[in-house]
């Protein structure tokens, strides 16, 4: 054993003793988060500023490379084993083929250096059950099942940290290779099936692990996933969570330790689930959410793990604005790379990473250590904030240039003490106007960068914005949107997520909906709606003493939305008007609402 084996050995022992110290089912009350929330602020503080991370997904799927007995294998590169149906005992002969000698993990840690990331999240084991690192409790890992026989990860910490970036892995609590799991059935390795009597050995051997990567890599984030298993339950994880920080007290926990996660919108349902922050996945909230911990996991192609024929790359130009707008709402981005099995990242991938460096170079000011946006949505592209001595800086992120190069900060009512262009070194001053609709901002005639330019604007105190409600529409017709509404109750409210962006939790008939809405030209409308229900209750459209009452349509889940005609609808005043949508409480059944619109005929 070398000295650095060693050395990860003892230090893995005292971890260990420490651990074992720690009876894992405590005696004392499972109480797996008793920090304050000033304490976890002060944990999650680095995290929150750093906006932007690297995901790596590297293992023995990056060998057949979405190929499996000369015919192409769809479906994600890391599933293969699953997608494929192959058996353990021919999947692990991969390991035989898998010698990365091209590995360079101070190439890796300056390229995620040069693109901007803060912090670095690697596959240290993923569903197939292979370990990149060192472990004392398994063969099945870089140094003893492969021809390359060293430890993945800590060159690469170590590289991390000469680069100030921290170093984070991914761990997968479902494992298709370890003997205590089995397939469901023999069409699948997903989800496993605990054998009777063996929680408690793998349950060890995870904690095992956890020890290791400490050890070795003395990560700063443990990425938790394949939480789905039943036979994994919330009182395991947060047992794993209290476990964890007993271990390193500051170490940051996503939401897959826990059952919490709703599906791919990846946010932690209300309740007490273990974990940090939520993780939607392949995709970004509509909005942000106040007070809410998360980050978007994205590929840069289709796939995590590496596939020869995965091609479908996103532009530069995406990936700029998929940043920008989640920073805008408050949330990280964590960035796929899939390297192959040679150990190299792809160079699609390299190219990507290097024009986001490129332009977090002149930008990074916009990102780092932001908060969320303080406008509901701005036509032209994005806005994040800082707060500091009582002023606040507002980065607007222009991805349309106004071609009349006045660009509306809408509501907005602080007076500009100072505005300019981030890319601009001398800080020239722009002319500014306060308007009745905001903020007037005048602008040259060229973006500085035709993805995304920043504007800086800097205002005494918190910034005030009139709240801009919903206008009618030039030709008439009036789009009202669920993000826009002002919601009457206790649990009805607006839901955010792909599949839901409405308004939900219309559990009580006696709670009610409305919105707003500037009307200039008042007349006969025909009025829709979109709804989505799984049992079809009656609900009202009612606009001063006019009401129009419709039923909803059954679509058959709440995220399956239907455009329905309601019928026709008179409006009679123009002004500030209230359009409210009210349950019809005999026979009510709930039903989400994502938008309304109102056609002038
Ligand atoms: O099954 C995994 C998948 O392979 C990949 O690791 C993603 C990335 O977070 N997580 C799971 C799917 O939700």
């Amino acid at each position: 054993m070398n000295s650095r084996r060693l050395a990860c050995g003892i230090m893995t022992l005292l971890l260990g003793w420490l651990a074992l110290a720690t009876p894992l089912r405590a005696a004392e009350p499972a109480s797996w988060n008793p920090e304050t929330a000033e304490q976890r602020d002060a944990r999650m503080k680095w995290w929150r500023d750093a906006r932007f991370g690297l995901f790596i997904h590297w293992g023995l799927y990056a060998v057949p490379a979405g190929h499996w007995q000369g015919k192409p294998i769809g479906g994600i590169g890391e599933w293969i084993m699953n997608s494929a149906n192959i058996p353990v005992a021919e999947y692990e002969p991969l390991a035989k083929q898998f010698n990365p000698v091209a590995y360079d993990p101070a190439g890796w840690a300056r390229l995620a250096k040069q693109a901007g990331v803060k912090y670095l999240v690697i596959t240290s084991k993923h569903h197939e059950g292979f370990c990149l690192f060192d472990s004392q409790a398994t063969d099945y890992d870089a140094v003893d099942a492969t021809p390359y026989g060293k430890c993945l990860l800590k060159p690469l910490a170590d590289e991390c940290r000469k680069q100030g970036i921290k170093f984070c892995v991914y761990y997968s609590i479902m494992d298709w290779h370890h003997p205590a799991q089995t397939r469901p059935h023999e069409r699948s390795h997903n989800p496993t099936k605990m054998l009777p009597g063996r929680k408690a050995e793998y349950m060890d051997y995870m904690k095992q692990h956890f020890r290791e990567l400490l050890a070795c890599c003395d990560v700063e984030v443990l990425w938790f996933d394949g939480e789905w298993c039943d036979w994994y339950t919330e009182e395991d994880a947060r047992e794993v969570y209290a476990y964890l920080r007993k271990l390193k007290p500051q170490l940051i926990i996503n939401n897959r330790v826990g059952k919490g996660r709703q599906g791919m919108e990846g946010l932690t349902r209300s309740g007490d689930h273990a974990g940090d922050f939520g993780t939607p996945e392949q995709q970004i909230p509509a909005t942000g959410l106040p007070g809410v911990d998360w980050e978007s996991c994205m590929t840069m192609n289709d796939t995590w793990g590496f596939k020869r024929d995965d091609h479908n790359w996103k532009s530069s130009q995406t990936l700029i604005r998929n940043l920008v707008d989640i920073a805008s709402k408050g949330g990280n981005y964590l960035l796929n790379v899939g390297p192959t099995a040679a150990g190299e990242i792809p160079q699609p991938s390299v190219e990507r990473l290097e024009a986001i460096g490129q332009w977090m170079q002149v930008n990074g000011e916009a990102i780092y250590q932001t908060a969320a946006s303080p406008f509901k949505s701005l036509a032209w592209g994005r806005c994040t904030k800082k707060s500091a001595d009582g002023n606040t800086t507002l980065y607007l992120h222009v991805f349309q240039w106004p071609t009349d190069g006045q660009l509306l900060v809408p509501g907005l009512k602080n007076p500009v003490a100072k505005a300019y262009l981030l890319a601009d070194a001398d800080q020239r001053p722009l002319d500014t106007e306060a308007v009745e609709a905001g903020v007037r901002v005048k602008l040259p005639a060229n973006a500085p960068d035709p993805i995304c330019s920043v504007v800086v604007l800097k205002v005494a105190g918190d910034v005030e914005i009139a709240a801009a409600i919903p206008a009618q529409q030039a030709d008439g017709a009036i789009q009202l949107v669920a993000s826009d509404a002002v919601c009457h109750g206790q649990q009805i409210r607006y839901e955010t997520g792909p599949q839901r962006n409405c308004i939900g939790f219309w559990l009580n008939p006696s709670e009610w909906v409305e919105w707003k809405v500037k009307i200039n030209e008042p007349g006969e409308f025909a009025v829709s709606a979109e709804v989505a229900a799984t049992a079809s209750g009656s609900f009202q459209v009612v606009v001063g003493d006019r009401t129009l009452t419709a039923q909803a349509p059954l679509t058959g889940d709440y995220g399956r939305f239907q455009t329905v005609d309601l019928g026709r609808l008179k409006i009679a005043q123009s002004g500030t008007v209230s359009i409210a949508v009210r349950a019809v409480a005999d026979g009510w059944q709930p039903f989400n609402l994502r938008a309304l619109a109102c056609v002038p005929q």
